[in-house]
């Protein structure tokens, strides 16, 4: 399987470790505009010396309950930082993690090959911000905002209809003329969902093999695994690599992770007892 994302095509045969980079205030929080660009900068330097495969940039928190960011607040954020990589030359695609479809256009523009999108493309002039360019895009599954979704999450069979979501937006996606080989999907761990449906999910995370497309996993430090460890989330790396070697055997082909390093070498260990 391979994956186009502007100019890079990214062989799946491998699994492959999306490094998060988050452009938000209290991520480098050391001073003004120039230090906060230059640290996520090195920052990134540093995931790619780690072996990250691609670098996911976000400015404003998915968190539950997180404060949104106006449009003109993430601009600022994120295209700086994609502007200096791409004057670093850096060889490994980079990804805009955004649901505002302006954002994702000047992203674009700016260097970016791939739109992660938690809302799937839903918003309004996102398909067409896509569609007007050669970039991959990530279609993730959320019930409900990021603002209600861990209010009182509920399916009749969660598998069933993530995969329905999933297939639907992948459907609207390749009408508007997006190739399929610019595609990846995602569950959507976390986003408006309990302990009890995440936990489905990755256990039945093969049923989304169906859609014959690359699937993307992000469990990384996230609440799942504080509840199944009781650790909080500054004490979640074993927990999140441990989640990202069992996706992968499960049937992930991209990881969503912090912990760059420590995933890298875990999949390389996996690689050398079970190739996929
Ligand atoms: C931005 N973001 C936070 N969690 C994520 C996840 O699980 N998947 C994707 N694609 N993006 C995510």
């Amino acid at each position: 399987m391979m994956l186009h994302c502007g100019q890079f095509k990214l062989d799946l045969t491998r699994p492959r470790v999306m490094g998060i980079l988050n452009v938000t205030p209290d991520s480098f929080s050391d001073g003004g505009h120039y230090s906060q660009v230059n640290a996520a900068v090195q920052h990134a330097l540093s995931l790619i010396d780690e072996g990250v495969d691609i670098l996911d940039i976000g400015g404003e928190s998915t968190r539950p309950n997180a404060a949104p960011v106006t449009l003109a607040q993430e601009l600022d954020r994120v295209i700086p930082v994609i502007e200096a990589l791409v004057a670093h030359q850096i060889n490994v695609p980079i990804s805009i993690d955004t649901y505002k479809p302006a954002v994702m256009r000047a992203a674009i523009a700016a260097g970016a090959s791939l739109v992660n999108d938690v809302s799937a493309l839903q918003e309004e002039g996102a398909i067409a911000a896509v569609a007007d360019s050669d970039v991959g895009v990530c279609l993730m599954h959320m019930q409900g905002t990021p603002q209600t979704m861990q209010d009182n999450p509920h399916y009749v069979d969660v598998v069933e209809e993530v995969s329905a979501f999933l297939s639907e937006r992948v459907s609207v996606c390749q009408q508007a003329g997006i190739a399929s080989n610019r595609l990846l999907i995602d569950p959507g761990f976390g986003f408006g969902k309990t302990r009890v449906h995440n936990i489905t999910l990755i256990q039945r995370l093969d049923a989304l093999t169906q859609l014959n497309l690359p699937i993307l996993v992000g469990l990384s430090r996230k609440s799942v695994l504080g509840q199944v460890t009781g650790h909080d989330v500054d004490a979640r790396l074993y927990a999140s690599v441990a989640a990202a070697v069992i996706s992968v055997m499960k049937g992930a082909h991209i990881v969503r992770v912090h912990d760059v390093k420590a995933t890298v070498e875990a999949l390389k260990v996996l690689a050398a007892i079970a190739p996929i």
